[in-house]
């Protein structure tokens, strides 16, 4: 099969493109992960060249052997629907989960995309926790990165608004959100940070930087930023309105979504005001 026939290609190339439209992905941000099948693997094994192995800058071992499709370093979301052979790659891990070398892509050179230490060890974490994890996306999402600047940097402020802000939130992220303070990008101390939060939650803000979102498949990864962007636009409309709000939902409201909705809601994030 063509590489870029197979559905797993197709459905990446489209998920970068519906972040770009949403307006996530200015010039270079944001990255994207996929851990592919190994049905998938070998259905496009024919497209392979492999290049020389190249250091990961961390270690999973859990990961060994597998491949990822991944976006290209300095690579923009704009152009993977137009060039995507240019814009990401695929890349196979060593037996020890320390070095990866490029098999398909970035046809003009470049490097699988600058977070990869984080792409990496969230999917270790999460491949641990429930093996049909595969997807890690990083966007710049805009309302999430304004929040970051007026709300405490606290896990427990922000699953709690953004909870309360779209009544569907505490049923798609139910375990909450978590917060990495501001660090620099693209090594391993943000991926630890991040990879230590994904143990806990599906999604990880990153102060005045962005987000990360864990999930099984493109729809849940995408429709999960999506609806945590959202909820953060409506946060920031209300507090452009008046800094208070008149009415919200309350903790005991919470609770009975929960028993509705067959969804277990940490008490931690249910305190009152
Ligand atoms: O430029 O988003 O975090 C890619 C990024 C780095
Ligand atoms: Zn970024």
């Amino acid at each position: 099969m063509k590489f870029l026939d197979a559905e797993f290609v197709q459905g990446f190339i489209r998920m970068a493109n519906d972040g770009w439209e949403q307006g996530w992905h200015e010039r270079n941000g944001g990255n994207l992960s996929y851990r592919v099948k190994p049905e998938e693997v070998e259905a496009v094994r024919e497209n392979f060249q492999e290049k020389e192995w190249q250091p990961i800058g961390t270690t999973v071992p859990n990961l060994a052997g597998e491949y990822f499709l991944v976006t290209g370093s300095g690579k923009y979301f704009r152009n993977v629907i137009l060039k995507p052979e240019d814009s990401i790659c695929m890349i196979e891990l060593d037996e020890k989960g320390e070095n990866y070398r490029i098999v398909w892509g970035l046809v003009n050179g470049g490097r699988p995309t600058s977070e990869l230490p984080s792409h990496l060890m969230n999917l270790e974490v999460k491949k641990l926790q429930n093996p049909k994890y595969r997807v890690v996306y990083h966007a710049h999402t805009t309302n999430i990165i304004a929040l970051t600047f007026v709300l405490p940097l606290e896990d427990r402020v922000f699953t709690r608004e953004l909870w309360e802000m779209a009544t569907e939130c505490p049923v798609v992220f139910p375990a909450g959100v978590g917060v990495v303070p501001w660090m620099v990008p693209g090594g391993r101390e943000i991926a630890v940070a991040t990879s230590e939060l994904m143990k806990k939650y599906d999604l990880a803000i990153w102060a005045h930087h962005g987000m990360f979102a864990a999930g099984e498949d493109f729809d849940l990864t995408f429709g999960l930023m999506h609806t945590a962007e959202k909820s953060a636009e409506i946060l920031v409309k209300t507090l452009s309105m008046r800094p208070d709000k008149l009415q919200t939902i309350q903790p005991d409201d919470f609770r009975h979504l929960a028993e509705d909705f067959h969804v277990t809601l940490p008490e931690e994030f249910l305190y009152e005001k």
